[in-house]
């Protein structure tokens, strides 16, 4: 009755941002990404008989009530499928880069479908794991997996076609993703799950927006299979660049970007204009994520080192799939 998972963060190249399903978690499109083997979370799930709540620690600490109550929801649909009402202690530690401002919501809920249904026995194929792991958060679904992985929006109202699988590639071995933390004074962001539906309710431009997903969907895989990293690089600086378009519209705005930000956008196009392979993705949040290669990558990490209000530069590998002992 108890298990222990990991699981790596990944980060999107083609975005995930809408939802066509709000209760049941189902993207309005698709979304491709990279896991990163820098970012892990580590969580252990235990349902103990004699339990009057399930218990939930985070990096150490007994986690805030909104994180505890969205944890219980998510164990509430491992217990369905276990048939029990035990409840669980669930301790979650984020093995993160020094304050890098990355906490994930897609290695935590990846890491917890892992050992929650280990732990409860429950026994499912990948695509159901990460059908259930959808439930917890969207982008959770392709934390499942290691390298490369691609998001299906699906069709169904049930939400079972609306998972993610590997996309095998031979850019794989040799990609690499640069973060540069922007700190200093940054406000919390607009959080991405309320963000992403005021942007669907109010943005003049999001209808646009889900519209173009699935063709720079087809271009991106297109690029993978080709081994094509320029093509993969631009198409995701562009698709990041309109999904953020898309939410600086929303009214009122929703504007992730520092001043720190622009200043990374323009170190990495004047990288390229030096014939380095560097092309930037942008979350929910000030933060810069630089797609590049294995030899580029120190020439990148040094250069992003030097903008002012960069607060740390942590380079990446294609991460593992999730595993549960
Ligand atoms: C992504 N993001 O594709 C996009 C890009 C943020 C910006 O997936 O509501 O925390 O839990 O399904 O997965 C963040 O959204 O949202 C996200 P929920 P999630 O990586």
């Amino acid at each position: 009755m108890k298990a222990t998972a990991r699981a790596c963060a990944n980060i999107a190249l083609v975005k995930y941002w809408g939802k066509r399903d709000a209760r049941l978690n189902l993207p309005a499109a698709g979304s491709l990404s990279l896991t990163l083997d820098a970012l892990v979370t580590e969580t252990t799930v235990a349902f103990e008989a004699g339990l009057a709540a399930d218990e939930l620690e985070l990096d150490g600490v007994r986690a805030k009530a909104a994180d505890a109550v969205r944890t219980s929801e998510f164990l509430d649909l491992v217990r369905a499928l276990a048939g029990t009402t035990m409840r669980a202690r669930v301790t979650s530690a984020n093995h993160f880069p020094t304050a890098s401002g990355l906490a994930s919501s897609a290695s935590g809920y990846a890491a917890l479908a892992l050992a929650a249904t280990t732990a409860a026995g429950v026994t499912l194929t990948t695509r159901e794991l990460s059908v259930l792991a959808r439930r917890g958060s969207g982008s959770a679904a392709r934390s499942l997996f290691g390298g490369f992985a691609r998001m299906h929006a699906g069709e169904r109202a049930d939400g079972t076609d609306a998972y993610a699988e590997p996309l095998a590639s031979p850019l794989t071995s040799r990609v690499r993703m640069v973060i540069a933390v922007v700190g200093g004074g940054v406000a919390k962001a607009f959080g991405s799950r309320d963000a992403m539906e005021h942007c669907a309710e109010t943005s003049p431009l999001y209808a646009a927006w889900v519209a173009l997903v699935p063709a720079d969907l087809a271009a991106a895989r297109a690029a993978l299979v080709a081994g094509d990293l320029a093509a993969l690089g631009e198409l995701a600086e562009a698709n990041a660049l309109a999904m953020h378009a898309t939410a600086m519209a929303s009214r009122p705005a929703v504007i992730y970007w520092q001043p720190t930000t622009l200043a990374l956008l323009a170190a990495v196009r004047g990288l390229r204009s030096t014939g380095v392979a560097a092309w930037a993705t942008m979350d929910a949040g000030p933060h810069v994520k630089v797609l590049t290669t294995d030899t580029d990558a120190p020439v990148v990490a040094l250069a992003l080192r030097s903008v002012a209000g960069v607060t740390a530069v942590t380079t990446a590998a294609a991460g593992p799939a999730g595993t549960v002992s």
